[in-house]
């Protein structure tokens, strides 16, 4: 089937009027969205000014809602985050600006082959089937002082000076997001018992991805999804969706959705994460429908670990009746693993190790760096 579809180029904005869509973004019967919006998930709302107000109570409900959510699905929303929300409110005004522009603007941020930063359309140039109903671009945040100016240069670079002023506010937001991650890596340090610091230390001088997913309408939302079914391979998401819906997750064998609220952001555990916690904070499934009426648009920001860490849980978390689950490994292997041979769902973590071990004794060296 796979080699019988050409490769073609849609533009999106004609095609989301077109009540056929092409057979590439058709998902499998098992995979289609549900006929009718699933029940909403539970998500505990995590009170983050409390937490960090150093109040006992705050603190003790906090971790214990996290420890129970994370135990479970690893879905929890953060509310009194303290965000500016004239900055959100920018970022999603920006994220407009671009995914508006005409395609071969967008392209000049177009995503090389085998790199996990730029624009990317499905809509344009690919052999391939299940696509997503999405544009996206993604670019790297580093938390390393020397590159504390990397994702406006990234804009200015790439996308030149009218991008500027956007280059910036998306600048100040993963520096934001970089704040909220290393916040909630201290509730997670108390919720595992490990202390507040273990892993935001760990995870200081990270470098993390940003993405912007624009989904515009398609007139077939049943047969099509704006982001397939998949576990981040990443550390801890935290994404600010609009208010038009469409996030869904997928707990006790069905799929609920999360609904919208502006005033809060949804975070999840990431593979990297659940191994730093020997598999006691699980990430799940999660995927984006679409609509015939309206574009959403959601901003993720993914953290993950500097590139020379190794992820391997703290000694606490390792015991007899709960021995090691998974290696030693680094970020850019599980990276590399999920870009080139790996389509991220439930069990990424288990074939990642899996393919770590079939590696010769030699490469797997090259990913097994000793931190300094
Ligand atoms: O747009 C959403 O709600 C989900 C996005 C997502 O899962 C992703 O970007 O990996």
């Amino acid at each position: 089937m796979l080699s019988q579809l050409k490769p073609f180029s849609f533009d999106a904005s004609i095609l989301q009027h077109h009540s056929h869509i092409p057979p590439q973004f058709m998902w499998p019967e098992e995979e289609k969205p549900c006929p009718e919006p699933p029940p909403s998930l539970d998500v505990p709302p995590i009170d983050l000014g409390g937490f960090l107000s150093g109040d006992p109570e705050a603190i003790s409900n906090a971790t214990r809602l996290v420890d129970q959510a994370c135990r479970k699905h690893g879905f929890f929303l953060i509310v009194n985050h303290g965000i500016d929300m004239n900055l959100i409110e920018e970022a999603h005004k920006g994220t407009n600006f671009y995914f508006g522009m005409p395609l071969e603007e967008k392209e000049r941020a177009l995503r090389k082959p085998g790199d996990h930063c730029g624009y990317a359309s499905s809509f344009t140039n690919r052999f391939s089937s299940k696509l997503p109903w999405k544009e996206t671009l993604s670019f790297r945040y580093s938390n390393e002082g020397h590159l504390s100016s990397v994702v406006e240069q990234y804009f200015w670079d790439v996308m030149g000076a009218n991008y500027a002023s956007f280059g910036r506010i998306c600048q100040k937001y993963c520096e934001a997001m970089n704040t909220l991650c290393l916040n909630v890596m201290e509730i997670l340090g108390i919720s595992l018992r490990v202390g507040a610091t273990y892993f935001r230390e760990f995870f200081e001088g990270n470098d993390s991805i940003m993405r912007l997913n624009y989904y515009p309408p398609c007139r077939k939302p049943d047969l099509a999804l704006g982001t397939g079914p998949h576990c981040d391979p990443t550390s801890l998401t935290i994404l600010h969706q609009d208010d038009v819906g469409g996030l869904e997750v997928y707990v006790d064998e069905k799929w609920h959705s999360i609904t919208p609220n502006p005033q809060a952001f949804v975070v999840n555990i990431g593979d990297t994460f659940m191994a730093l916690s020997n598999g006691i904070y699980k990430g799940c499934l999660h995927r984006a429908v679409v609509n015939s009426a309206t574009p959403r648009k959601s901003l993720a920001f993914f953290l993950c670990p500097r590139m020379d860490k190794i992820v391997r849980p703290p000694k606490q978390l390792v015991s007899e009746g709960n021995p090691r689950i998974y290696p030693d490994f680094t970020w850019p292997a599980l990276l590399e693993f999920t870009q080139k041979h790996y389509r991220s769902d439930m069990k990424t973590l288990e074939s990642f190790v899996n393919w770590l071990q079939q590696r010769s004794t030699k490469s797997s060296e090259h990913y097994l760096q000793v931190e300094e």
